[in-house]
């Protein structure tokens, strides 16, 4: 069936709306995250810091080496969900199914509603003209007749921008010659590894599917068929503040005999955790911990807190207690969540108190950071974002394996 897919995203989100709430600051290199003397990365900037290299994901006293006349902001959460419901609004307004994908970005469903490609471009261009009358804030959209055209649209003409790709012809036209790292699952390492094997440009991704499917596997074959323009994935609603509770497990290749492994995996996992419900600006009142020993048998053990989290280090706290607290034996799989989900801002006010400091829990972070480096012997945090980029705990599992010797054969 034919569809009309709209990707919105905003731009440099969370700086924009500290530019907006703050116009002194409008026309300088903003960077949103840790303070330079703190531990900690780089959440956006603004696009007069991208002028000196500054990037999402970077440590922090690398953006200030590159941009020390910069102003340095920690990032306001709750201002930016309460935004976010603002612009949910305005897109709902427009679509029969509607995508959250993080605060600032969501696929839209527009086929109904548009009816064409004329209503649809209608839409577009409402979406943005809203954005900006009603929440003061510029956006990018993508007009096109899949998920992944769409998001590329999205990305064309960035910041403040409009794009259309109508057909798989014209998509694939766009892209053929440029690099592979244009399609936007292939990240740094993936991209290396096309280019190391000569696959420079999706002309080539194209040429070779076989050796793209024996170097990437399943994601090999999603790039080629990308790489035609074939992507019939529906937008799926998903309702945040309908979610039970937010949690990620993993089945081991081989059983599980040492604990302390168990342990790391526990933090892999709740960064995951932290991730996923961060998206969304979720937090949960308690911390469940989940393990199937060999015989099969399952146990779950749960913790309430008193205040809403979605804190790795303390989902990955809790869930290190109540592991303490278990039969050791050995294990298959092991899954933490948070649950008694909240959106609310009162667990917000709680947490605050309990860190009165954001870096506070940034160090205890890198505690753990340094233990994971003293064990594994490895730059820990520096593979950290290439980490957040794995889209299953299974790829996450096969990049520690083999960047970490991770997980060695029991
Ligand atoms: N974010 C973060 N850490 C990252 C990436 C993003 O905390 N590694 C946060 C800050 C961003 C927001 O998510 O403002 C949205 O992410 P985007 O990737 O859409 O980046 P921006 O909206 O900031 O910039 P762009 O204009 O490139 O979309
Ligand atoms: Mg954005």
């Amino acid at each position: 069936m034919e569809q009309i897919i709209i990707h919105v995203d905003m731009d440099a989100f969370y700086a924009s709306v500290e530019i907006r709430d703050d116009p002194s600051l409008r026309g300088k290199p903003l960077v949103i995250g840790s303070l330079p003397h703190e531990r900690g990365v780089v959440a956006t900037c603004s696009y007069e810091a991208r002028k000196f290299g500054v990037r999402s994901g970077m440590n922090i006293k690398d953006a200030y080496r590159l941009c020390p006349q910069g102003v340095f902001m920690h990032p306001n959460f709750d201002k930016y969900k309460a935004v976010s419901e603002q612009l949910n609004a305005i897109w709902n307004t427009y679509a029969s199914a509607s995508q959250r994908i993080s605060l600032d970005e969501a696929y839209l469903d527009v086929t109904e509603q548009a009816v064409d490609w004329e209503g649809a471009r209608r839409i577009g261009h409402l979406i943005k003209q809203r954005t900006l009358d009603e929440v003061h804030l510029t956006c990018s959209v993508g007009v096109a007749y899949c998920k992944t055209a769409a998001k590329m649209a999205s990305e064309e003409k960035k910041p403040d921008g409009y794009f259309e790709i109508p057909t798989a012809e014209d998509f694939v036209n766009l892209i053929l010659d440029r690099d592979v790292a244009v399609l936007y699952t292939v990240g740094a390492q993936t991209a290396k590894k096309l280019h190391d094997a000569g696959i420079m440009t999706v002309r080539d991704l194209r040429q070779h599917p076989d050796e793209v499917v024996r170097l990437l596997g399943k994601h090999g074959r999603w790039l080629v068929q990308v790489a035609h323009g074939d992507d019939d994935r529906p937008v799926e609603p998903y309702r945040p503040e309908e979610a039970k509770s937010v949690g990620r497990e993993v089945t081991f290749q081989e059983n599980v005999y040492n604990y302390e492994l168990l342990k790391d995996v526990l933090f892999l996992l709740a960064l995951s955790v932290e991730r996923r419900a961060g998206r969304y600006g979720l937090r949960g009142k308690g911390v469940t911990l989940k393990l199937t020993y060999t015989n099969m048998r399952s146990i779950s053990r749960s913790h309430t807190l008193n205040y809403a989290t979605a804190s790795a280090v303390i989902i990955y706290r809790e869930a290190v207690a109540l592991l303490e607290g278990v039969k050791w034996d050995p294990v298959r799989l092991v899954g933490v969540s948070i649950y008694n989900i909240t959106d609310h801002d009162e667990g917000q006010i709680i947490m605050r108190d309990l860190f009165e400091d954001q870096s506070q829990q940034d160090n205890e972070r890198q505690r753990v950071f340094d233990a994971l480096q003293r064990r594994y012997g490895l730059d820990f945090a520096g593979h950290l974002e290439q980490i957040h980029r794995m889209e299953t705990m299974h790829k996450t599992i096969e990049y520690m394996r083999k960047h970490f010797r991770l997980l060695p054969a029991q």
